[in-house]
């Protein structure tokens, strides 16, 4: 018999109580920053210092950040159960790694990562970001971070596809479902077979997808839905 497949996907809501802010709730970093200003490519050219003042800001918050018990309830699972967990976060935080994880696709990128613009090549990022830095492999003063912004592709898009593809159970953590294709997996996990599970502090855009959704902090619901 095949082992049970899980493909957990996370969102900002799961590092709130690690200190992180979210995107959209009230005071989230979208209602302070204009999200075109620094989230787009767009605004990455028109502005290239504000961007990156913008992300060394938050990687100096997230280094400073330690996992909650959600990460760990997470990788404990990970560690524990006898089928295979996948988790797929949006976040570009390492707390899941922090935390002990180790079967983690960041598909919006990393803020400890460093990225040229022109060759793709990737570094680790220095803790703070010159435009003008030159990229350690073709040279070109084009450095920016590693995340994916609006419009770009988030990576790892076919593995993600497959391990939907074949989950038998789809869990939805602390996102707002706002964002495709991220919002978009539940159906395609149903729409496969797998059951789904929501656990977010309110009902989401797309709660009534899922098969159960639970409202709460996710220190709290995470682990007792692990345990
Ligand atoms: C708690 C909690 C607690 C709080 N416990 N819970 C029109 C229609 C459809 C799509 C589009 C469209 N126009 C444009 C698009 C595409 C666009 C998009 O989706 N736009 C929408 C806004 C409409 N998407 C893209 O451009 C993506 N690329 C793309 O589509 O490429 C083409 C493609 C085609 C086909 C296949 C594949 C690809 C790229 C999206 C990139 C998003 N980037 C960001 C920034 C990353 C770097 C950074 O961090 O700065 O990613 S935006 C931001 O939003 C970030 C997040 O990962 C993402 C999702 O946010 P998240 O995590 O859900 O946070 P919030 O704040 O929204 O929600 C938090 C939730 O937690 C809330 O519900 C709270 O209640 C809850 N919560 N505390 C539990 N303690």
């Amino acid at each position: 018999m095949r082992s049970l497949q899980v493909v957990i996907l996370t969102g900002a809501g799961i590092s709130a109580e690690s200190g992180l802010g979210t995107f959209r709730d009230e005071g989230g970093l979208w209602t302070r920053y204009p999200l075109e200003e620094v989230a787009t490519p767009q605004g990455w050219a028109r502005d290239p210092a504000r961007v990156l003042e913008f992300y060394d800001a938050r990687r100096a918050q997230a280094a400073a950040a330690a996992p909650n018990a959600a990460h760990r309830a997470l990788a404990r699972l990970e560690a524990e159960f006898p089928g295979d967990v996948l988790i797929v976060t949006q976040n570009v935080d390492s707390l899941h790694e922090a935390a002990g994880a180790r079967n983690v696709v960041h598909m919006h990128g990393r803020l400890d990562g460093a990225l040229c613009a022109i060759c793709d090549h990737r570094w680790p990022a220095p803790e703070t970001m010159d435009p003008a830095d030159p990229c350690p492999a073709c040279g070109a003063p084009a450095t920016r971070p590693d995340v994916v912004w609006f419009g770009e592709m988030p990576y790892r898009m076919d593995e993600i596809l497959e391990a939907l593809a074949r989950a038998d159970l789809f869990v939805s953590i602390g996102t707002s479902g706002e964002v495709y294709p991220a919002a978009g997996f539940v159906e395609e996990a149903a729409t496969q077979g797998a059951r789904t599970l929501e656990l977010n502090l309110e009902a989401s855009r797309g709660s009534r997808v899922f098969d159960e959704a639970r409202q709460g902090p996710a220190s709290e619901l995470v682990p007792a839905w692990v345990d």
